[in-house]
């Protein structure tokens, strides 16, 4: 009984398995119905909100510095907004948000975009700062997002703009160290990995793909102290005598390092909306000038070399003019009977003459090529000139002797602070360098070079360029109480299409310090002073005095020149009045 009465109980349960197994059949097919014909396009468009992506990881360039390490140019972080086209194509709704968030007009974006439209990337605003990134993020517009890149900024702004030059928005070096070096500075962008979210946020890293390299860092040979006071003094003096332009270089004359570089006019490199090309030059490595009467100690070490000459041999310069040929030489006024020392120290284009005609052209050429006039100074910058020193073959008097005063010849101020540094260096003109140089490096780049000139001959003219800083010589402006200062002075016609112009000038100054055993070579070019005051030593000279003071000080070189009665001492402050 109880058997025959279970029978139907077992056959009820089957039939309710078989119901709870229909069911559930039947609850699968309408979930599949559900997910592929009712839901298809909502959980599409879910799997495809968040998808995987390598992306790029940028890589800081390279960092510029002074010799000390203090930054000249920086890469710091900052975000770039972007765009996929063809989606912000469609959100159409948020354009006029987006734009006003991004300052932009709005036709500009609807311009680009259509622009754009087959296209998965575009920028549409680079550089961003971190605020506007966020309010921009904060609108969630579909296909916006940002893109991590690196700004780079110019700490010393305007101070080392032409050493330094600047990048373009894609980080290329466009002039300067920035461009010469660049292959050196630049990064090497990685790559990831990412999972993204529906608006282009990465919400997962997943693997690196490869390693974001950054540039190389980069010591440059300049003293940014001085570099600052080169620059404050320059812009003064143009500002004051209302000339065109200047320039300063200070070289370290024991390893050919350039210390300071400045130009005037100059730029702002953290913001080039306003650059003119004329402020872009660097005129102190682009530019050439004839150098007029501050290549006479070239002259004189030629002379001196000869064994014919002395300090204190005497020259006739009477009566103030020279007849070659056709042509006139003049001296500022009729200065007599005069020796080798005073043609430097009142700064004789006659005496100078009579001293280059009376040596063979080949060796005065020879001089002046040694200690690297007319060529290249090594300063690796783009578009340097090699500077003109035609060869001697080619001589007659008249060249002869306008070159021995400066004229027919022309160099950068650069070759000329160079040249300058050979009077102290053994005469031998190293090449010189924008990067940081050790003095054992210095030591073996100057065994490559022969020097022309002797030992003896470049302490006599040294000592005779400490002349034209003492009383009554022409540049008694540029003396530095407590030091010895050999220089000289230069005011030179500019010559134009026609020939030499009236009123036209350049005022120049160049020399060393210490005297004693000069460690600093520097050139100031002073270009069209329109005050009543043009000379070089009225011009150029207060300005090496006021750099030179600053530059021994800050690099601890002792004085040289402790006796208060010292006869420089006296002529700057007689030349003060
Ligand atoms: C000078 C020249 C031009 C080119 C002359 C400057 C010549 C010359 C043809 C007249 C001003 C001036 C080849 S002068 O530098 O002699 O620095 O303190 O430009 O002589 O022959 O009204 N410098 N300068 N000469 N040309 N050609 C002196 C001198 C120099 C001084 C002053 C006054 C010239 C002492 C220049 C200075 O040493």
């Amino acid at each position: 009984m109880s058997e025959s009465s279970s029978i139907p109980t077992y056959r009820g349960r089957r039939l309710l398995v078989l119901a709870v197994l229909s069911l559930a059949g039947l609850a699968l097919v309408a979930r599949a119905v559900d997910l592929q014909v009712v839901r298809k396009d909502f959980l599409q468009g879910q799997g495809d909100a968040r998808y995987s992506r390598v992306v790029s990881e940028p890589a800081h360039r390279g960092m510029i510095t002074d010799r000390l390490g203090e930054p000249l140019a920086i890469s710091t972080p900052v975000d770039s907004v972007w765009a996929n086209p063809q989606e912000l194509i469609l959100a159409r709704d948020s354009w006029p948000q987006l734009s006003r968030v991004l300052g932009l007009k709005r036709g500009v974006l609807a311009r680009q975009l259509a622009a754009k439209r087959d296209k998965e990337f575009m920028y549409l605003k680079r550089r961003v700062a971190p605020g506007l990134a966020q309010k921009v993020m904060a609108l969630e517009v579909p296909g916006v997002a940002l893109l991590p890149e690196y700004k780079r900024f110019y700490p010393a702004g305007e101070v080392t703009a032409h050493v330094v030059g600047f990048t373009n928005v894609d980080d290329e070096g466009q002039e300067g160290m920035e461009l010469v070096y660049d292959a050196r500075l630049k990064s090497i962008a990685g790559a990831k990995r990412v999972i993204k979210d529906r608006i282009g946020r990465v919400v997962e890293n997943v693997e690196r793909v490869s390693e974001p390299q950054p540039g190389e860092d980069i010591v440059l040979s300049i003293d940014r102290r001085l570099q600052y006071l080169a620059y404050r003094e320059l812009k003064a003096a143009v500002k004051s005598h209302r000339a065109d332009a200047g320039s300063v270089v200070i070289l370290d004359v024991r390893t050919g390092e350039v210390l300071a570089m400045v130009n005037q006019p100059a730029y702002n490199p953290n913001n080039r909306s306003k650059l003119k090309s004329s402020h872009l030059r660097n005129r102190a490595v682009t530019d050439v000038f004839e150098p007029g009467s501050t290549i006479k100690p070239f002259t004189v070490a030629a002379a001196l070399e000869t064994g014919r000459f002395n300090s204190n041999t005497v020259v006739d310069v009477r009566p103030g003019y020279l007849k070659v040929g056709r042509k006139t030489i003049r001296d500022f006024r009729d200065y007599g009977v005069i020796d080798v020392s005073t043609i430097l120290q009142k700064s004789s284009n006659v005496g100078a003459s009579k001293l280059a005609l009376s040596i063979s052209p080949e060796h005065l050429w020879q001089v002046f090529a040694s200690v690297g006039l007319g060529a290249d100074s090594g300063s690796g910058f783009p578009g340097e000139p090699s500077g003109l020193l035609t060869d001697f073959g080619a001589w007659h008097d008249i060249q002869r002797a306008t070159v021995s005063y400066g004229y027919g010849l022309s160099v950068t101020a650069m070759q000329l602070a160079r040249a300058y540094a050979a009077l102290a260096s053994d005469g031998r003109p190293l090449p010189v360098s924008f990067l940081r140089r050790s003095e054992a490096q210095a030591a073996e780049l100057a065994s490559l070079y022969e020097p022309v000139l002797s030992e003896n001959s470049l302490r006599k003219v040294r000592r005779m360029l400490e002349r034209v800083v003492e009383e009554g010589g022409t540049g008694t402006r540029a003396a530095v109480p407590g030091y010895r200062i050999a220089g000289k002075t230069g005011t030179v016609k500019k010559s134009g299409a026609g020939g030499y112009v009236e009123d036209s000038y350049l005022a120049l100054f160049a020399g060393l310090a210490p005297a004693s055993d000069p460690r600093l070579a520097m050139v100031v070019i002073i270009d069209e002073p329109r005050g009543e005051e043009y000379y070089g030593g009225a011009v150029a000279a207060p300005v090496f005095s006021r750099v030179m003071a600053g530059a021994l000080r800050m690099l601890d070189i002792p004085p040289d020149n402790v006796n208060p009665d010292a006869s420089q001492r006296l002529a700057f402050l007689g030349g003060k009045q």
